[in-house]
């Protein structure tokens, strides 16, 4: 049986990610970037917001790439096809490996920023799938997709789902998909975009009953509490989710119950009653809009599948 490769292109700096964490939180808005939530608690956390009858994009998503998966897979066998599978974000590689058989993947490149867990998938992917070529990279591609050429230089079918892109705003999308289009050399990118509808359906997914997607958020601040040193106290901080309209995006943010001093090595901050740290926005698309999106990033021969209601969509768009 082959072994899975393994790449590390950027060890996480700590100083860096200090330095930043706390410029954001004495930024006169004060913010934590949404990265952040995927400590191991955080990832749990998230897994379980999947699970809740109001968090409908992963469940809807799921059910498009159950029904159209066949059409996708002939669809990039007409664009020329793609000769190595780069999943950005891989984390369990469970989504991408539910393709495999449908695409004939050979090769397949998963990429996160937590290489540890993704070693441990890898290994448990090549079990199951004993020939496949299989490599995984640790590195932070938010801001760059610089690929390593061990990916090799044929086309490459760049997968980004989940509506990840959702945490990036019209302008970093917009470069995102840029950098995505040099990745692809030729092949594709398939995408999962979550989509604008009424504004109850989209704040009962990001405030939900159960009170998870609350924890998820709190739960950041004891995440920042261990990188900062900071002394967030949870009883302090409450939950706020809302639709922003004019901007099409979900705002998360944490509110301080009561006027509270955080401190941490080096500073501290007051924050009076009812301020409030903006800790993810969750954009929200037309079809219409991503797809001009991505012909402004130099895509073509655009194709898109929905479910019934229009929730959600995966975009598929050639690079070639
Ligand atoms: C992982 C960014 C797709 O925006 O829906 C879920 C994160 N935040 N509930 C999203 C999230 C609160 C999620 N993404």
């Amino acid at each position: 049986m082959k072994t899975p490769a393994f790449l590390q292109i950027v060890h996480a700096d700590p100083t860096a990610l200090r330095g930043e964490l706390i410029g954001g939180l004495c930024a006169e808005t004060a913010s934590i970037a949404p990265k952040y939530f995927y400590d191991a608690l955080g990832a749990r956390l998230f897994s379980a917001i999947t699970e809740l009858p109001e968090y409908y994009p992963m469940r809807t998503e799921a059910a498009i790439f159950a029904r159209h998966g066949e059409a996708m897979a002939a669809a990039v066998g007409d664009m020329g096809g793609a000769s190595t599978w780069v999943d950005l974000g891989a984390g369990n590689c469970e989504k991408a490996a539910r393709m495999f058989d449908l695409f004939g993947v050979q090769r397949y490149v998963a990429v996160d920023i937590s290489v540890d867990y993704l070693a441990h998938a890898l290994e448990h992917l090549q079990r199951r799938h004993p020939t496949m070529d299989l490599l995984g990279i640790g590195m932070d591609f938010s801001r760059q997709i610089a690929l390593p050429a061990e990916c090799g230089d044929g086309p490459r079918l760049i997968f980004y789902p989940g509506s990840s892109i959702g945490n990036f705003d019209p302008a970093e999308s917009l470069r995102f998909l840029l950098q995505a289009y040099q990745a692809a050399q030729g092949g594709a990118l398939l995408i999962g975009v979550d989509l604008v509808k009424p504004v109850d359906v989209l704040e009962a997914a990001y405030d939900d009953p159960l009170g998870v997607t609350a924890a998820f958020n709190r739960n950041l601040l004891l995440h920042v509490n261990r990188l900062t040193g900071s002394d967030f106290r949870l009883a302090e901080w409450r939950h706020v989710a809302y639709y922003n309209g004019p901007s099409s995006r979900i705002e998360m943010h944490l509110e301080a119950v009561r006027q509270t001093t955080v401190r941490w090595p080096g500073g501290e901050r007051r924050f009076e009653t009812g301020t409030r740290i903006h800790t993810e926005n969750s954009y929200k698309w037309r079809v219409a809009d991503f797809a001009r999106l991505l012909a402004r990033a130099g895509f073509s021969g655009v194709r898109h599948w929905t479910d019934e209601r229009e929730w959600f969509a995966v975009f598929l768009a050639g690079s070639g």
